[in-house]
């Protein structure tokens, strides 16, 4: 085996967690020499460094005027069959459809076919639940994976579960990752600036989906400012939003929302804030919280999922799903509490560095191809 490995990432490419990491994956592997291709419908919204031994390859979503619906599975495997078997691993991002679209590719390669590695991310995993047809079909293309990853141990076990794996089959559970130099807490001086004049600002980032509950965070807010003075930023866009606007203005709160779209500077607004809020019903990791702890930004949220494994015992308050009331008392008690909030801040941040350091993170993954690839 060369010490340069090809290998071709595959990922939705909009800003959820699942397509930040991928792309901060291919991103990595490109920096460290690896030749890395990028597989999606669109270029990462994260986006990619240009390294000659990185690109994007576009995946033609097919406009037939007899589909309704376009056949992405195959387009994704008629796009890896079409790169051909010049990769030594496949390391597809999200398993519905992906994993699928693989084993078609890799079967269409036949003898010379990448190995291939599948990371679950949440949904692709949980949204089966309620589709048992889902199960057999994602149960059949994942175990085709040479490699099985998930980034937190409570998606490792739902997995077993949900998608009934062999209790012999190994699921590898490896984090997601920040870089801690961009996502870095803001200096001293500005810090003490939005303490001494401001209100405190709240803040979350997400696509908005009703898994993230944004109408909780209205609640949340609403409840904090009738102790104190706050605002809550909202980075991102996403099909409940406007739903979320429309509660703040019926509680009273809408001067104190601030509504900021997709941000490319996302890593300031985050270091500007003096809490994260995450009100998730669900949640496998969480990479926003990661992002905020690697700013020192306390986290603030719900128990669930994968959560804890992330933000841990001292880096802010979780508390049980979906009572508000917690929530807001758990804001409030740190805002007051000057010392307790910089105890926050500095477990955040020193959190962030020792679990979740993006170096350490791929150096991990190097490790997991090259063992995959000596098998
Ligand atoms: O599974 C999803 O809902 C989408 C996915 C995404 O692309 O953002 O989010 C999941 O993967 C992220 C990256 O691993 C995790 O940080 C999120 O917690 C996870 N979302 C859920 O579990 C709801």
């Amino acid at each position: 085996m060369t010490d340069r490995l090809r290998v071709t990432v595959v990922c939705f490419p909009n800003l959820g967690g699942s397509g930040v990491i991928a792309a901060e994956i291919a991103a990595g592997l490109a920096e460290r020499g690896h030749r890395v291709r990028v597989v999606a419908t669109a270029p990462p919204g994260r986006s990619l460094p240009q390294l000659d031994n990185l690109t994007f390859e576009p995946v033609r979503v097919s406009d037939y005027p007899l589909f309704k619906h376009p056949p992405y599975t195959l387009d994704v495997a008629a796009k890896l069959v079409e790169l051909g078997a010049d990769s030594d691993l496949l390391h597809i991002h999200y398993a519905v459809p992906h994993a699928a679209s693989a084993l078609l590719a890799r079967q269409a390669l036949g003898a010379g076919a990448p190995r291939c590695v599948a990371t679950l991310h949440g949904t692709d995993v949980t949204l089966l639940a309620d589709r048992p047809g889902y199960q057999a079909v994602a149960r059949l293309s994942v175990a085709a994976a040479d490699g099985l990853t998930t980034p937190s141990a409570f998606l490792r076990e739902e997995a077993r579960r949900l998608l009934a794996l062999a209790p012999e089959m190994p699921i590898e559970v490896i984090p997601n990752f920040v870089d801690t130099r961009r996502f870095s807490p803001p200096t001293a001086a500005a810090h003490r600036r939005s303490e001494a004049n401001q209100p405190a600002t709240l803040l979350h980032v997400s696509n908005f989906r009703a898994v993230k509950r944004a109408a909780d965070l209205i609640e949340t807010l609403a409840r904090v400012r009738r102790q104190l003075p706050a605002r809550l930023l909202l980075v991102g866009d996403g099909p409940e939003l406007a739903q979320a606007v429309q509660r703040a203005e019926q509680l009273g709160v809408a001067e104190h929302v601030v509504r900021l779209g997709e941000r490319a500077d996302v890593a300031d607004l985050i270091a500007s804030a003096d809490g994260f809020l995450s009100t998730s019903a669900n949640e496998s990791f969480g990479v926003a919280a990661l992002e905020a702890l690697s700013c020192g930004v306390p986290v603030f949220g719900y128990r669930v999922g994968g959560l804890p494994e992330v933000v841990g015992d001292d880096c802010g308050v979780l508390v049980e799903p979906f009572d508000i009331d917690a929530l807001a008392d758990a804001v409030v008690a740190s805002l007051r509490d000057h010392q307790r909030h910089d105890r926050y801040r500095r477990a955040a941040r020193s959190r962030a560095v020792e679990h979740f350091d993006r170096d350490d993170i791929l150096d991990r993954w190097e490790s997991y191809y090259r063992e995959l690839m000596s098998r």
